[in-house]
């Protein structure tokens, strides 16, 4: 297996941070962002969508979606379980990772990538080129805080975004929260609940990587 990382966004780092949940040592290329070395000739003929993170498989096959990589890499290594116990743990696995997705990554990204000079004309990740709009950006603030209290109201009386322990869920959920700070949004300690998994989630020796 080979992993195609990038050490500062955050798309990879759920990967890599699965990875070490998993216990596994995966030979690793960093392909920066920051250059634009995914938009190289030589990154594209790997994955053409031009993004982060890539595993490419023994078998060959270019796994371009986290969703993919956690599948892959949980059949593959059963132990430690991160993609639930059961028939309907694994069904809210997916049902939580898709609402991070959806409110978080999503939100995040649209107020970083609609208002920093940097990414003018790079409004979506990917080989196309996308104008920014600015509404998009205030839009992006004000779901990035509906998605904390989203993920507050989920964690009442619980530890973990699902079962008994952590999972795919918590890591994306996780990784969305802890990169809002591009965005000047930190994780605010009155949603308790939130403060207190997102400490805990922080302290995992897998989120320094
Ligand atoms: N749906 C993909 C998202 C991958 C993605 O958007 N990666 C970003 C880095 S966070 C990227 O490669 N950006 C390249 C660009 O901005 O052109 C996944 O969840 O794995």
């Amino acid at each position: 297996m080979q992993f195609y990382d990038c050490a500062t966004a955050p798309s990879p780092r759920r990967a890599r941070i699965f990875i070490a949940e998993k216990g596994l040592d995966v030979p690793t290329t960093q392909v920066d962002v920051g250059k634009a070395e995914q938009l190289g000739d030589d990154f594209l003929k790997i994955n053409p969508r031009g993004t982060v993170p890539v595993l490419m498989t023994d078998e060959g096959v270019a796994l371009t979606e986290n969703l993919a990589i956690a599948a892959y890499l949980e059949a593959k290594h059963p132990e430690p379980v991160l993609m639930g116990n059961s028939d309907i743990e694994r069904a809210e696995v997916l049902q939580w990772a898709a609402i991070a997705e959806s409110h978080g990554f999503q939100a995040v990204a649209e107020a970083l990538r609609n208002t920093n000079p940097h990414m003018k004309g790079r409004a979506l990740p990917g080989p196309d080129n996308y104008d920014q709009i600015p509404e998009l950006g205030e839009r992006g603030l004000t779901r990035t805080k509906r998605y904390f209290e989203i993920l507050d109201r989920r964690l009442e009386g619980r530890e973990w975004l699902v079962g008994g322990g952590l999972t795919y869920a918590d890591i994306t959920a996780f990784v969305c929260a802890d990169f809002a700070r591009i965005i000047k949004m930190r994780v605010p300690e009155e949603l308790g609940n939130l403060h207190g998994w997102y400490t805990k989630m922080k302290e995992r020796p897998s989120a320094g990587l």
